[in-house]
């Protein structure tokens, strides 16, 4: 436990100061007026408006020369964090931050918030706060939960037509894995120069009808990188995939001065090889953030009881009152209204065949 001390502060003159518009480091600064307090000590108790001073409880770790970032990447024991635009910190995780959770990979992830103490004349610091997440890109990984993303507002699911092909469950895993997580979701289907997608309408159809815009893109031409740039403006987004379909390359198309590392044709030999290899935080410069991530192989979602399941599956809401027992499954059940309705081809047999896999997936 730490020492805890009362003190009289003035009440800090700054938070009255406007906010920058489109500026997310400085919109956190000024969201967490409040995270002042918060850095400061846990209770506040007002003295009114007349002394100009509270009595704050502070831990006594607690002091001034904290300052507000956003963690760009991470490096090893090493995270990059955004102090002010250009001046980034190079910074270790407080100690007991750590101890205090038991999944040391996500105790702080790429795009979190955070309270920094520089150390003196260097960029160097260390992580000493880290504030809550909202919109997250999870999954699960050796039954631990991984945190791959923090603070973003959407997905985009970047799926190749060909090299490496097409996998519609893993669309239907990402889907669930954005409504988990809090975020907007937009599906990616890159590489239409190689092969024609008009196969495809009926799965763009399916998609777009649970409300999800879909996108047919090439990197190699430029086709729907404009399309896709639009989507992207004025807002935090993840590009996630499987390792090979474009995701540095269609980042590169949208803004060429981020010259990320794409697979080369020497390398196009390496199977399973990841060219990206951390998730970054990147300023776009037609106004927006953007995370280029590693490669994904698998998706499973953390910490998801089955009976949730459904509720990530939106065609299933209307048909779930309908079926025969409160707590049907969908799986088993005699009288399951999802079941009959995917026997009329009401609800699409792969959705449901997504459903399955994920449902057993959580089970223990
Ligand atoms: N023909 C064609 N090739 C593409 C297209 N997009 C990407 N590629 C090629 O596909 C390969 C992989 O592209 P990357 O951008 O490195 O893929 P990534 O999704 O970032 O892969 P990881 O970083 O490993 O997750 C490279 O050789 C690209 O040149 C496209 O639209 N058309
Ligand atoms: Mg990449
Ligand atoms: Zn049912």
């Amino acid at each position: 436990m730490s020492k805890k001390k009362k003190v009289r502060v003035e009440l800090r003159k700054n938070r009255t100061k406007p906010p920058r518009v489109n500026d997310l480091t400085q919109q956190f600064q000024t969201d967490s007026g409040a995270a002042g307090d918060a850095v400061s000590g846990e209770r506040v108790r007002a003295k009114g408006d007349i002394s100009r001073h509270r009595t704050v409880i502070v831990n006594e770790t607690a002091d001034a020369a904290l300052l507000p970032g956003r963690v760009l990447r991470i490096h090893g024991l090493y995270s990059y964090v955004e102090v002010e635009a250009d001046r980034v910190f190079r910074c270790t995780v407080r100690r007991l931050l750590k101890s205090l959770t038991t999944d040391e990979r996500s105790i702080v992830t790429t795009g979190d918030r955070v309270w920094i103490r520089p150390e003196s004349a260097t960029d160097e610091g260390v992580i000493e706060r880290v504030e809550p997440r909202h919109g997250v890109l999870t999954r699960a990984s050796r039954r631990r939960e991984h945190v791959l993303v923090a603070n973003v507002d959407q997905l985009v699911i970047v799926m190749s037509l060909v090299q490496p092909d097409l996998k519609p469950h893993l669309i239907d895993r990402y889907l669930a894995t954005a409504m988990k997580g809090g975020l907007g979701a937009v599906l990616c289907l890159n590489k239409v120069d190689l092969t024609d997608p008009v196969e495809l309408q009926p799965l763009i159809g399916a998609y777009s009808q649970l409300g999800i815009p879909t996108v047919l893109t090439s990197a190699a031409t430029s086709r729907g990188v404009d399309q896709l740039r639009e989507l992207l403006t004025g807002r935090a987004t993840v590009f996630s995939g499987q390792s090979g379909v474009g995701k540095s390359s269609l980042l590169n198309a949208i803004q060429p001065d981020l010259a990320l590392r794409v697979k080369s044709v020497s390398e196009e030999t390496q199977k399973g090889r990841h060219t990206t290899t951390t998730a970054e935080l990147i300023r776009l410069n037609f106004g927006g953030w953007v995370v280029d991530t590693p490669g994904v192989r698998q998706l499973q979602l953390w910490d998801t009881r089955p009976e949730e399941v459904e509720g990530y599956f939106r065609e299933f809401r209307p048909l779930v009152p309908l079926c025969g027992f409160p707590d049907c499954t969908h799986t088993h059940e005699q009288k399951c209204a999802v079941k009959d309705a995917v026997a009329r081809r009401m609800v699409s047999e792969r959705r449901y065949y997504s459903y399955l896999g994920l449902f057993r997936g959580v089970e223990e």
